[in-house]
């Protein structure tokens, strides 16, 4: 064959390759160690001097010719599928989310963000602190003691250290000693709600191993019980959405409370199920006090100077409470049909304004 027949087959076969992997075939058997075109360069050795001088042009200028297109094919078509992987990997940012699974908002958060709106609105701050605490933390400065009949009511979860050596820790019972921490590292007044998880070793329909709970605090000069009953029913007015709340207060005993108020609230029967407001019968939703001298001083605040009022409550059985749902351990199923009925849309941002649940 002569070098531009050879040369035009080439050219052909290059333009008309469809992928890298038939391109490749391609340059091995033009420029591979017995391709086509290296068969000519090599049979440049055979000859006279003369004759190589002038047929060496033609054979490189072959050799450079068909290289040069199969560097351009691959190119072209490296780009190509570069675009096409572009095209099948696109996403469409503008399509409805309605169209894709979507996630919702639990109930339990609703809430939590519920009361920290309400709370928020009256100058409280939203305060945090471990869920693995010391002895002290959860129960000494609570004025629970060793001993104390009151541990035993709390069904704690111990946590051994792996090594054996240091104090046994406990699951927080409650978030009290969020309050603790708070009276320990900051000055009074202080005006704080501790929402979050707490762990007691009990299980059944109504009661989880974890839940959710509430507490606040209040600690300032001249607190008194007034201060503690229109907070909480204001806060229980603006959480359920009505103005008919009847409020009950019944003599009680906290350790870390003196005196201590459990807080009733008037139900109404709709659809034969309770609904909070009105008078047809008193649920107990609140339990809160005064803060105990003796906890005030455990935090190194003088007794005499700084009072203060706390309650604490169930986030959980406020949920439900609010929204009707009948089974606490739904809760904690992650069943997507039941988060989809109950759950909350994530742009549906709790505000006091839009009425705190709407
Ligand atoms: C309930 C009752 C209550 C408190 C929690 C508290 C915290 C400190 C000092 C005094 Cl640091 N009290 N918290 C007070 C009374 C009641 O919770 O039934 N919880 C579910």
């Amino acid at each position: 064959m002569t070098t531009d027949a050879l040369r035009a087959d080439l050219l052909a076969a290059i333009d008309s390759a469809t992928t890298l992997e038939a391109l490749e075939a391609l340059r091995v058997t033009a420029l591979g160690k017995s391709g086509s075109v290296t068969l000519f360069m090599k049979s440049l050795g055979g000859m006279d001097a003369e004759a190589r001088l002038l047929i060496a042009p033609v054979f490189q200028a072959l050799r450079e010719a068909v290289a040069t297109a199969i560097e351009a094919k691959k190119t072209a078509l490296e780009a190509a599928a570069l675009a096409a992987r572009l095209a099948s990997e696109q996403i469409d940012l503008s399509l409805p989310a309605a169209q894709s699974p979507r996630g919702s908002v639990h109930p339990i958060s609703q809430v939590m963000d519920e009361l920290s709106e309400i709370f928020a609105d009256l100058g409280f701050a939203v305060a945090e602190g471990p869920e693995i605490e010391d002895d002290w933390h959860n129960f000494t400065a609570l004025n629970i003691p060793p001993e104390h009949p009151a541990r035993a009511m709390h069904d704690t979860f111990y946590v051994r250290r792996e090594d054996g050596e240091g104090e046994r820790m406990v699951l927080r019972t409650h978030t009290s000693p969020v309050q603790i921490r708070t009276m320990m590292g900051q000055k009074p007044p202080i005006r704080i709600i501790a929402p979050g998880r707490v762990y007691r070793s009990d299980s059944d329909a109504t009661h989880t191993p974890m839940f959710h709970q509430i507490e606040g605090m209040v600690i300032d000069r001249g607190i008194h019980l007034g201060h503690l009953k229109w907070t909480l029913e204001t806060f229980l007015k603006a959480f359920f959405e009505r103005d008919d709340i009847q409020l009950r207060l019944r003599p009680s005993y906290f350790p870390f409370t003196e005196p201590s108020v459990e807080v009733d609230v008037g139900y109404s029967i709709v659809n034969g199920s309770r609904v909070i407001g009105g008078a047809d019968g008193w649920m107990e939703v609140l339990g809160s006090g005064m803060v105990h001298p003796r906890v005030i001083a455990n935090c190194g605040l003088d007794p005499a100077e700084w009072q203060g009022f706390a309650f604490g409550t169930g986030v959980d059985r406020l949920a439900m409470l609010k929204y009707g749902m009948d089974d606490l351990r739904a809760f904690f199923d992650a069943d997507f049909r039941w988060q989809r009925h109950y759950g909350f849309s994530a742009l549906d941002v709790p505000t006091l304004s839009g009425g705190v649940g709407a």
